[in-house]
């Protein structure tokens, strides 16, 4: 069994890379990736903190490692990447979002009645949606992927909110049956969206030469626009594939069988 957990190991390790080689990639759905940052990782169940201890409910004193319900290519794959980015030690499991099935058989709509990824179960079993929230969560636990400075919260949440509610939702109409006036508006607000987008650029990413979480979310919304064959500028484009070769991204991109 060992012999062939090693031989399955270096043969991922020989297709995909070293930062591909995670035990993530060694199961289908529902896995505990321990990445090598687990011993640091303030929300691990061995080294709580006072303040996540504060939070627990005290009927329910059980932890469990973090979850993310997720769907390939969904949106929920910006909070993917920002959990592989943080190192986080969590687990996974896919949502059929037809049937509202989760990969080990429970009813999704009885965790979220919102229906919809992501969701992010978090150690204490609380249930947080919304990728805004989810994403300034991430962020305020691992602030190597927030914006440092009196306001830095702020314009963070700033720029997830336009993300969310401008970018996101211009895309919308691409997934469905749209009229051809639906598609061509949406077009145009991408445009402009975009546009903004990238002159926000401060650096490498939105916010400098550091990754935040608005880089996770931006990406995907850019790998929409690639799919949709829409016009990205140029900054926007060196941006995207920046973050396609960061190892965390090849990590979440290769679990949901995108890469
Ligand atoms: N307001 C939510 C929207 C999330 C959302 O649109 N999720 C889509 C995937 S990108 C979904 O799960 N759609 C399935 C459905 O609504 O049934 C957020 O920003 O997190």
């Amino acid at each position: 069994m060992l012999i062939l957990g090693v031989y399955h190991k270096r043969k991922l390790h020989s297709k995909l890379g070293p930062a591909l080689a995670s035990p993530a990639l060694q199961a289908n759905h529902s896995f505990n990736w321990r990445s090598k940052h687990a011993r640091l990782n303030p929300l691990h169940p061995a080294r709580p903190r006072m303040r996540d201890l504060a939070s627990i409910p005290s009927a329910n004193t059980e932890r469990h490692p973090m979850k993310l319900f997720y769907c390939p290519f969904a949106c929920s794959l910006a909070d993917h990447i920002a959990l592989e980015e943080a190192g986080i030690d969590f687990e996974r499991e896919r949502v059929d979002l037809k049937s509202k099935m989760t990969a080990t058989g429970r009813n999704y709509n009885e965790l979220t009645s919102k229906g919809y990824v992501p969701a992010l179960e978090l150690d204490n079993g609380e249930i947080l949606t919304e990728n805004v929230a989810i994403l300034d969560w991430i962020a305020s636990h691992y602030p190597k992927l927030g914006v440092r400075g009196e306001l830095g919260r702020t314009r963070l949440l700033e720029t997830l909110a336009y993300i969310s509610t401008e970018l996101h939702r211009s895309l919308r109409p691409l997934w469905h049956s749209a009229s051809a006036q639906e598609m061509e508006d949406a077009r145009s607000a991408i445009e402009t969206r975009l546009g903004y987008l990238s002159e926000s650029l401060a650096g490498d990413y939105l916010f400098g030469d550091d990754v935040t979480v608005a880089d996770c979310y931006l990406f995907v919304m850019l790998l929409w626009a690639e799919r949709f064959g829409l016009e990205a500028p140029r900054p926007l484009l060196a941006f995207r594939e920046r973050m396609r070769a960061r190892p965390a991204v090849k990590v979440a991109l290769a679990v949901e069988g995108l890469s």
